[in-house]
């Protein structure tokens, strides 16, 4: 099956409700391999870049403040069919319709703070990821010592 990678964005309500290591847990134990990791606070500018293709809607402002009102924790998550997996892992866009087992349905009810962002296809993942990230800072594990456990998922 086709490696894919992906990018998250734990949104601003989820690193303060302390909700990252929650978050990713779920990603690492179903066996996602985290590649890339970042805690920073995203600027209007690259908001704005992040969410090009949702300008001019309605709620694009409001969604800008949100994702530009705190801290974020952004990572990039490796594994097969990674994109559509984590997004089946996330759930529907407001909370209160997400399914139970999501990480929006367990996790969240309010509005449209839904706590995490994860790319939507194959093009709008590697356009995120180099937004975010150097291609120096998506790690490769296969060039990890002897000291890394090897057959561990
Ligand atoms: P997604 O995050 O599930 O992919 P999109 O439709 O791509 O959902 O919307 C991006 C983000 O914009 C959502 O996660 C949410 O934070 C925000 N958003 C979407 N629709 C609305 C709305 O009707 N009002 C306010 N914010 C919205
Ligand atoms: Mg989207």
């Amino acid at each position: 099956m086709a490696t894919e990678r992906t990018l998250i964005i734990v949104k601003p309500d989820g690193v303060q409700r302390g909700l990252v290591a929650e978050i990713l847990g779920r990603f690492e134990r179903r066996g996602l391999k985290l590649v890339g990791l970042k805690l920073v606070r995203i600027d209007r500018p690259l908001a704005e870049r992040h969410y090009a293709v949702h300008a001019g809607k309605f709620f694009y402002d409001e969604l800008v403040e949100y994702i530009t009102s705190g801290p974020v924790v952004i990572g990039v998550l490796e594994g097969p069919k990674a994109i559509e997996v984590v997004r089946a892992m996330i759930g529907k866009t407001r909370p209160n319709e997400a399914a139970s087992g999501t990480i929006r349905g367990d996790l969240a009810v309010e509005g449209l703070r839904n706590l995490i962002h994860g790319s939507d296809a194959p093009e709008t993942a590697a356009e995120e990821i180099s937004l975010y990230f150097s291609e120096a800072e998506v790690l490769d594990y296969s060039r990890s010592s002897e000291h890394w456990i090897t057959g561990a998922p």
